[in-house]
């Protein structure tokens, strides 16, 4: 069973971290009410929901991705690369303590779930801003007692790795040559963005489908004509808060 751990957006969303973006109004209600529909978005790619408090105080607190990454033998609660979004880790401790071993990122390391990118036995993490080199020789050390191995990767521009490149089927990454060199990624096939959507390499896979924003026709035209079968979601509120749609939720085999 995939289970997909979820929280409400922040009433003080619009107090949000950004890094490329400048500052939009955000309208709160039509956040709430967009994640909901992101929500009925997962359930209808099979995962059974687990709903965590909402987190008044904490800006950020929508964008679960970040807090931690969740693999098939133990999860790695992070320590994200802003100080504001530290305290998002504790309930997502909790919510995960029954699924999985879990281990935690330490000081110096900091690291943003956003930024690891899981393709079979390698987790690509980006050296963005927010995730260091202290965190990736944690990670390393981590995980190679479960045969992972962990392999940095340099971005431009864009605020993680999962902002560039994500996965939309088990053998095909969709690619952001703009953000991220594609030929980093050895072994595995690639699908390039539209380039007018600079946004656009941000997809969701869950099981055979792929959840994608509404703010990237073009680019959604070239998935499908890949084969690939999509659930749109208009995402424009937290879009603005510099999340996609990988940030919003983790999912994971229970
Ligand atoms: C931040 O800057 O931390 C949030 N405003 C956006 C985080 C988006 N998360 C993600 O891409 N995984």
């Amino acid at each position: 069973m995939k289970i997909a751990i979820t929280r409400p957006v922040s009433p003080a969303l619009a107090e949000c971290e950004l890094t490329y973006m400048p500052r939009r109004i955000i309208d709160i209600r039509l956040a709430a009410a967009q994640h909901q529909a992101y929500e009925k978005a997962l359930v209808a790619g099979g995962c059974e929901l687990r709903r965590l408090e909402m987190q008044a105080t904490l800006p950020d607190s929508v964008f679960v991705e970040d807090t931690a990454v969740v693999l098939d033998e133990v999860a790695i609660i992070t320590r994200p690369g802003a100080e504001s979004r530290r305290a998002e880790t504790e309930s997502v401790t909790e919510a995960l303590r029954g699924y999985r071993e879990l281990l935690g990122i330490t000081p110096p390391g900091t690291l943003d779930g956003g930024d690891v990118l899981t393709v079979g036995r390698t987790l690509y993490v980006g050296a963005s801003a927010r995730s260091n080199s202290a965190s990736i020789k944690q990670l390393g050390e981590m995980l190679g007692r479960f045969n992972y191995q962990v392999v940095a990767i340099p971005l431009r521009g864009c605020l993680h790795l999962k902002t560039a490149v994500t996965r939309v089927a088990p053998d095909l990454l969709l690619v952001n040559p703009a953000f991220v060199d594609a030929a980093l990624f050895s072994g595995i096939a690639w699908l390039a963005v539209d380039p007018a959507e600079p946004h656009a390499g941000n997809a969701l896979l869950v099981g055979e489908t792929v959840i994608y924003p509404a703010s990237c026709p073009r680019t959604r035209a070239r998935l499908i004509e890949r084969g690939i079968k999509i659930i749109g979601v208009d995402m424009s509120e937290t879009e603005k808060a510099e999340g996609g749609v990988t940030c919003c939720s983790l999912v994971f085999e229970a």
